[in-house]
């Protein structure tokens, strides 16, 4: 049996992957942070087949700890402050968990467990102010918010390991991938949790930012299949995970409302508070590579994945309804 260490298992991908692998039959591990409503997160269906390990990225000792324990077979790194608005407002936290907090996980590893495959949750935010279209393994880097900066180490870091102590390490670039488990500050969530309020009878506007932005949106469950795929190689590389379509906001707001019988323009207001100091205006990803040596290519549709997100709100607004839980 392959055991499996997980970071982030709390969190939208961190619940994909636990699935998967549970399903290939490893023992997986999971990284859980203490806190004061001891939550599960996106895995409480899930807690009785994991073996959570309390550690946090910031601290070494208790992720050597978790390699001791886990001696895993394959490390998955998705711990992070994901939230890039966030990063503003905390740009030294965010720089601690997603840049100096891959150097400890690796650190970890090189001392327990160096053998153990090592996959990296890179971001096509490091491509911020795009320097080239499509983004793909080679184009530059050019990070437009703290998060991305913080992501921008992680990324090469990982590469340093692999160049310095000959870890399988893998850096997966991936472009934004969303699902009804995705948090609900992220605009993908924050518009299909609005459209069933709206639908519902329960609010009657939602504010949002820049609607001109562009990104290139998968589905969380395609994308985590990506992450396993890039640990079973013969070799360690990095590989842009995206599914080569870009849209805007808006057309993301016309797609949720209309699938309701709604019009996004009677219901949506521009407020600058959601505007960010340095704005990503387009990602658009060539997972080419990821094609030919992976073999990987999405399954879900943008369509689907927004009509599934929309339904799976409207069924978990309607029973808040139903419990009297919103009034
Ligand atoms: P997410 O839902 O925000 O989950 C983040 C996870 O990290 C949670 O389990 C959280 O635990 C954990 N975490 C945060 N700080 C930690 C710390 N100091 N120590 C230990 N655990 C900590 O993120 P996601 O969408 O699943 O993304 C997974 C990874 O992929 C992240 O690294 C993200 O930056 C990266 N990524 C995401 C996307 C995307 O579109 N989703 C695209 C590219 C890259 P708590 O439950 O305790 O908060
Ligand atoms: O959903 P978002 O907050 O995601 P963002 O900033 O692209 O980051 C996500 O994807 C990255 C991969 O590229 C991950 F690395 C990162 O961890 C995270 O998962 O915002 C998407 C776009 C932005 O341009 C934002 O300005 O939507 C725009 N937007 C417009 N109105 C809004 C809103 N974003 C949010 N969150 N809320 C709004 O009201």
């Amino acid at each position: 049996m392959k055991s499996a260490l997980i970071t982030g298992i709390t969190g939208q991908d961190g619940s994909y992957l636990a699935e998967l692998l549970l399903s290939k039959g490893y023992k997986v591990y999971g990284i859980r942070r203490r806190s004061s409503d001891n939550h599960y997160g996106t895995v409480a269906h899930l807690k009785d087949k994991i073996e959570f390990i309390y550690a946090d990225m910031t601290d070494l000792p208790s992720l050597i700890k978790a390699v001791e324990i886990a001696q895993p077979d394959e490390v998955y790194n998705l711990a992070a402050q994901s939230f890039v608005q966030t990063s503003w407002e905390q740009p030294i936290l965010t720089a601690d968990i997603d840049a100096l907090g891959v150097t400890n996980i690796l650190e970890a590893i090189r001392m327990v467990k160096p053998d153990a495959r090592y996959y990296q949750a890179s971001t096509s935010e490091m491509f911020g102010k795009v320097q080239e279209m499509p983004q793909r393994e080679t184009t530059p880097f050019y990070p437009r918010s703290p998060y991305a900066v913080a992501k921008v180490y992680g990324h090469w870091i990982t590469i340093n390991y692999r160049e310095s102590y000959d870890l399988f390490a893998c850096s997966g670039i991936l472009f934004n991938h969303e699902s009804p488990r995705r948090g609900l500050e992220f605009v993908t969530r924050k518009v299909t949790d609005g459209v069933a309020r709206i639908k519902l009878g329960l609010m009657d506007e939602i504010r949002m930012g820049n609607l001109d932005s562009k990104r290139d949106w998968g589905f969380a469950g395609d994308y985590v299949y990506a992450m396993w795929l890039m640990l079973q190689q013969d070799a360690p590389d990095d590989y842009v995970i995206a599914t080569g379509e870009t849209r805007t906001v808006r057309e993301l707001l016309e797609t949720a409302f209309s699938y309701v019988d709604l019009d996004y323009k009677d219901h949506v207001v521009v407020d600058p508070k959601f505007f960010r100091p340095a704005e990503v205006k387009i990602l658009l990803g060539d997972a080419t590579k990821a094609k030919e040596k992976l073999g990987w290519k999405p399954k879900v549709s943008f369509e689907q994945m927004i009509h599934m997100m929309v339904d799976e709100d409207l069924k978990r607004v309607q029973a808040e309804i139903d419990g009297g839980l919103s009034k």
